[in-house]
């Protein structure tokens, strides 16, 4: 019976540090879709174009530096990330464009 629950236990902690996610963020009418998104160490963001015309991806922040370049409508890139912290996101074309992602442990 322990040794039941025991690998009942196991089973489970393996398969919550596999199960990293996949979130989508769109750009719409020049902007993020969310202002502030909460995600862990692992998961990956898809960032979607929804607008018919380019916007661009980036981030600055220590924690998490990337640039997708620019894409159009219907494209989409993703990040994963890797290292806990906040990720200020932006957008080169349009400069009010903003987002948080705070990465956790
Ligand atoms: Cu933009």
């Amino acid at each position: 019976m322990a040794s039941k629950n025991i690998a009942a236990i196991l089973s489970l902690v393996i398969s919550t540090s596999v199960m990293a996610e996949t979130v989508e963020v769109g750009q719409k009418d020049k902007k993020f879709t969310q202002d502030s998104l909460d995600i862990k160490v692992g998961d990956t963001v898809k960032f979607t174009n929804n607008d018919a015309f380019f916007h661009n991806v980036f981030s600055l922040s220590d924690a998490e530096m990337f640039d997708l370049g620019s894409y159009p409508k219907g494209e989409s890139r993703d990040v994963t990330f890797t290292t806990p912290g906040e990720v200020e996101v932006e957008c080169a074309i349009h400069p009010e464009m903003k987002m948080t992602i705070n990465v956790q442990e």
